[in-house]
């Protein structure tokens, strides 16, 4: 029986659609099939902090992020929200994790060895470790589910891994999640380079389209989106990854199947496709930008947090617990 999901977002950015459609959507989702099952939702701030940060725009981000979390539909009322670095068991668990998971493990991750490629500065060391961290995120509330884009797999799979070897040692203590995955887009990519992932921390404007764009920004990027130079429309993601991308976006803000939207434009242009995806993009988030808009400085959402907070600590201190005193740590009460 599924009782907990549990999924973060880091406020490295303001949030895109790759966001959205690979993991935010997949909440509301789950939000509403089960009912009888317990839902955390976090802000992942301690993990933004892997490469470096501006304080102002950290603290804002963490506000953009829990603030799209609501506008998207998560209901404060079914749903805790709250914010990773206020809930300190994250970080007690983290370094238990660090302590049972190995060196190689860390290094294997794709996203690691991606990202300490790109950076300019000292490589940190919680680039490194991050992976244990998430791993406390997720177990310390004994998650069945956990919604993520594909791009998190290998850190879920890592999760499991030292989950699993944490309960071999010590005796049953965690419950071993599941990934969940948005069927139909398991990866939006890049609009200037489809072979890259879609990212909010990218250079390149152009490259991402964020929740709260302006409408003619999402038609003019999209406009702007790296195709190829054959006219038909139709999925293939080896020879035309760049209409492939687009098709999934369209599918994904739509109730239509990549199959059905290629019917619907067989003899149409790119142009007109472009054009008719920027609307759609631009209509599906109209709601969602004027909620974000009441919420973003709302006394409510400091309301959410607060209540969120409270309950992630209660919950996230009785596993904790458990676990000092089956490591050993402490005194014996
Ligand atoms: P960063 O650029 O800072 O690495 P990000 O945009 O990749 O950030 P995360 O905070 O790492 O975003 O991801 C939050 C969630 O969104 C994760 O579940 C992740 O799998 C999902 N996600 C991120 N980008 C995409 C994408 N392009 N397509 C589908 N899902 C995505
Ligand atoms: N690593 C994730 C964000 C994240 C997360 C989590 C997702 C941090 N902790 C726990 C699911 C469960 C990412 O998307 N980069």
């Amino acid at each position: 029986m599924v009782k907990r999901i549990v999924s973060g977002v880091q406020p490295s950015g303001k949030l895109t659609i790759g966001n959205y459609l690979g993991a935010i959507k997949s909440f509301v989702k789950l939000q509403d099939e089960y009912e009888g099952a317990e839902f955390f939702f976090f802000v992942a701030d301690l993990h933004a902090i892997t490469v470096t940060q501006d304080r102002l725009k950290l603290r804002q981000s963490i506000r953009e992020v829990a603030a799209m979390y609501i506008a998207c539909g998560l209901d404060p009322d079914k749903v805790n929200i709250f914010i990773q670095s206020e809930v300190p068991a994250h970080n007690q668990l983290g370094y238990i994790m660090e302590s049972t998971a190995y060196i190689g493990e860390m290094e294997r991750m794709t996203q690691y060895k991606d990202k300490r490629q790109r950076q300019v500065e000292g490589i940190k060391t919680s680039l490194l470790t991050y992976p244990a961290l998430m791993a406390a995120d997720i177990l310390l509330y004994d998650a069945n589910l956990v919604p993520i884009g594909d791009d998190q797999d290998q850190h879920l799979e890592l999760t499991r891994m030292v989950g699993e070897r944490f309960n071999n040692q010590y005796g049953n203590t965690f419950e071993i999640p599941k990934a969940y995955y948005n069927k139909d887009v398991v990866r939006i990519m890049s609009l200037a380079d489809p072979l890259k992932k879609m990212s909010k921390s990218d250079e390149i404007e152009r490259s991402f389209i964020l929740l709260d764009d302006e409408p003619n920004r999402i038609k003019n990027k999209i406009g702007s989106a790296v195709t190829d130079s054959d006219t038909k429309i139709y999925f293939d993601k080896e020879n035309k990854p760049g209409i492939s991308n687009l098709l999934s976006i369209y599918a994904g803000f739509s109730d239509k199947s990549v199959e059905e939207i290629e019917k619907l434009y067989e003899n149409k242009s790119y142009q007109e496709f472009k054009s008719d995806l920027g609307n759609l993009i631009v209509d599906y988030l109209k709601p969602i930008q004027e909620r974000y808009k009441e919420i973003l400085n709302s006394k409510y959402l400091d309301e959410v947090l607060d209540r969120g907070r409270d309950r992630a600590i209660i919950i996230s201190n009785r596993k904790l617990e458990k676990v000092y005193h089956k490591v050993g740590l402490g005194r014996k009460k």
